[in-house]
């Protein structure tokens, strides 16, 4: 240790204070400098980010390159196969929505197979603990359900859904989804997704060396890629999940590192497949392992989660969440986290460093994504325990054999999460039936002025939590109501506008909303792949109807305004597709003023699909959203109501007639 700190000497130091507006984790940065532990906070600000890779300005897809241009004189030059900027630039635009929406789709599949399996009889661990969710989604897709065994329905739908991913040719099943207009555009421009693989296999075709060479064909495979992914992947991986795990309603839960308990056996899981942390929550609760844990001196087992499926777990089940993406690292410096279980996606190489630092035991437990350092412990669906027993009894002789003082920083929120699409139109209708109704009035008459998704990553390269937390507290004090996911969710949560208290930092319209329904300004609706629950409620916004007919005329937007992954870029471009205005922080790779550029920031809208946006200051983001939220009132004729606030039926005459 005193070697790594004398090497950091040289180095540029970490100024704390601009590297995250979250105490506890700005807490254990000083103590990871104490401790001579590094962490991506440090190497981000070491590490000068490539100007030509930020630009997108290089291409290295076959070998007579790599080719670098020049983003200064982005037209003076072109690849040694003639590749133009724009075809460059379109190609890794392309590869990163393709990447985006395999993790999603991957991801999704692995839900379908355990739901396969749950439905023939060969996985015992799980049950289908939502069949009320699963015949109303069976009989949106057109299956029989009338007078059938909940079994027999499963069985069809696995076989309906199972096309979201493998079918070569026609529609996949969640189109019956989309508002009417909005599929005839996607229908117009050829983008309607086949099956996943086949989206995502030839997008990678396309953008090999010497195929598709225009950058606006290229991006409408993107298109169709990343809408595979949204209404197709994450889409039934949410579904399927709710089926087999529950559909979150509210729940009351606590955020931040002061959920772990130094009396007790800490154990985090961190990734994006819920299974695993389902499984794990058996595992925690079995009176064997819990008396085990008592035995070695432990008050009980603690489980908390972090990330995306933490995300879904606080929403699903109220388990407590210790951080997102960029704390993933310094939760371990609190000495307190006796195992970490990991799945796939967003697991940085790094922890392997932090968690030996510690002696924090770090698990991979998926065959796709092992990592040098950490043990291995495969995760089987069909004998899930094995594995989570295995991390926790590991975790207890861990937590004996505790020698490092442990410093737990005494920082913990308390939120309500949980609102699935279900909830929002049950919580907003009247007393015997669930709709929309109430929201669009709501909307119509001015009290809230629109909807946007603010979503996303952390990222070192901006300030943690901060860009999340101004541009949401601006974006409901202009009365505009927030949905959240993911990494984002749990920045708002332990800024603590979760509460429903938080009411009081909206407009007064929202304010209005909020109280009379007992809802906090901000809804959470889970993790990244539950971005689908807000495609779901916008495309219901336009089945009820009054504002536009297709998901591009509502007054919404959308943001991920600290991002840094591929999954980021391709929900960015699935949001922009289905009609949204999407605006992007940190940086946007690509070349200002080239064609591509103005394709993807005007061209789309021009064409009825949403388009991109990029700013870095929350304000500057949520002024950009605003306006486009009021042009969208406009153009609908229900910019007049604002100035009143409270109507009456004159009123909406008055509207009507207009
Ligand atoms: Ni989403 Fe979740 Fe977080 Fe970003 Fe990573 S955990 S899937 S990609 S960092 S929000
Ligand atoms: Fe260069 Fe063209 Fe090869 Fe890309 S595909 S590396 S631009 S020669």
């Amino acid at each position: 240790m005193e070697k790594e700190i004398k090497k950091k000497k040289d180095t540029k130091v970490l100024d704390i204070k601009e590297a995250t507006i979250c105490e506890a984790t700005a807490q254990m940065l000083k103590k990871a400098e104490k401790d001579g532990v590094e962490t991506a906070f440090h190497r981000a600000n070491t590490m000068k980010a490539c100007p030509i890779g930020a630009d997108s300005a290089c291409c290295k897809h076959c070998s007579m390159g790599p080719c670098r241009l020049n983003a200064k004189d982005p037209y003076g030059k072109v690849g040694v196969c003639g590749a133009t900027i724009d075809t460059i630039q379109a190609r890794n635009f392309a590869r990163m929505v393709a990447t985006g929406a395999a993790a999603h789709t991957d991801h999704g599949m692995s839900m379908l197979d355990v739901f396969r399996e749950v439905v023939n009889g060969n996985v015992k661990d799980y049950t289908i603990k939502d069949p009320i969710k699963l015949e109303a989604l069976a009989k949106e897709i057109g299956i029989e359900v009338e007078g059938r065994e909940t079994e027999d329905i499963a069985k069809d739908l696995y076989k309906e859904l199972e096309r979201t991913y493998t079918q070569v040719e026609g529609e996949i099943p969640f189109m019956k989804r989309v508002p009417e207009k909005t599929l005839e555009t996607w229908r117009k421009h050829g983008v309607v997704p086949r099956g996943a693989m086949r989206e995502i296999m030839e997008m990678m075709h396309r953008t090999h060396m010497g195929v598709d060479q225009h950058y606006e064909n290229i991006t409408k495979q993107s298109t169709r890629t990343a809408l595979s992914d949204g209404w197709g992947g994450s889409m039934v991986a949410t579904e399927i999940s709710d089926i087999l795990f529950g559909t979150p309603t509210p729940v009351r839960a606590d955020v931040d590192m002061g959920c772990l308990k130094e009396d007790q056996v800490n154990v985090i899981i961190h990734g994006h497949e819920p299974n695993l942390f389902e499984s794990m929550l058996d595992s925690v609760s079995d009176p064997t392992l819990i008396k085990a844990a008592t035995d070695a001196g432990a008050e009980g087992i603690n489980l908390v989660g972090m990330c995306c499926s933490g995300a879904e777990m606080i929403s699903r089940h109220g388990i407590p969440h210790a951080g997102n993406f960029m704390s993933t690292e310094t939760v371990l410096i609190t000495g307190a986290v006796d195992a970490m279980g990991v799945d796939v996606q967003c697991i940085k190489q790094g922890l392997v460093k932090v968690a030996e630092c510690y002696g924090t035991k770090l698990f991979t437990t998926n065959p796709r994504a092992h990592i040098e350092g950490a043990e291995h412990i495969e995760f089987e669906e069909h004998e899930p325990r094995k594995c989570t027993d295995a991390i926790v009894e590991m975790a207890i002789v861990r937590f004996k054999n505790r020698t490092l003082p442990v410093e737990i920083p005494n920082i913990k929120t308390t939120g309500i999460h949980g609102f699935s699409h279900e909830y929002i139109n049950y919580m907003l209708g009247g007393t015997f039936r669930g709709s929309y109704t109430p929201l669009n009035d709501n909307i119509i008459n001015g009290r809230i002025r629109g909807v946007a998704g603010v979503v996303g990553c952390t990222n070192p390269r901006v300030k943690q939590d901060y860009v999340h937390v101004e541009l949401v507290k601006e974006l409901i004090k202009k009365d505009v109501l927030v949905l959240q996911t993911g990494c984002s969710q749990i920045s708002l949560a332990k800024a603590g506008l979760y509460k429903p208290e938080a009411a009081h930092l909206a407009g007064s319209g929202l304010r209005e909303v909020c109280e009379t329904v007992g809802m906090p300004p901000v809804l959470g609706v889970g993790s990244c792949v539950d971005n689908s629950r807000i495609l779901i409620a916008a495309a219901e916004m336009v089945k009820v109807g009054g504002l536009g007919d297709c998901m591009a005329d509502l007054p919404a937007a959308g943001a991920a305004p600290e991002w840094m992954s591929e999954k980021a870029i391709s929900i960015g471009h699935y949001f922009v597709a289905s009609g949204v205005y999407t605006v992007f922080g940190v940086t946007f790779p690509i070349v200002e003023e080239t064609k591509f550029h103005k394709h993807l920031f005007e061209g789309l809208e021009e064409v009825g699909y949403g388009k991109w946006g990029f700013a870095k200051d929350p304000r500057e983001m949520a002024r950009l959203m605003i306006a486009h939220i009021d042009k969208k009132r406009k153009a609908l004729g229900i910019d007049k109501a604002r100035e009143r606030v409270l109507m009456d039926m004159s009123d909406r005459r008055d509207l009507k007639a207009a």
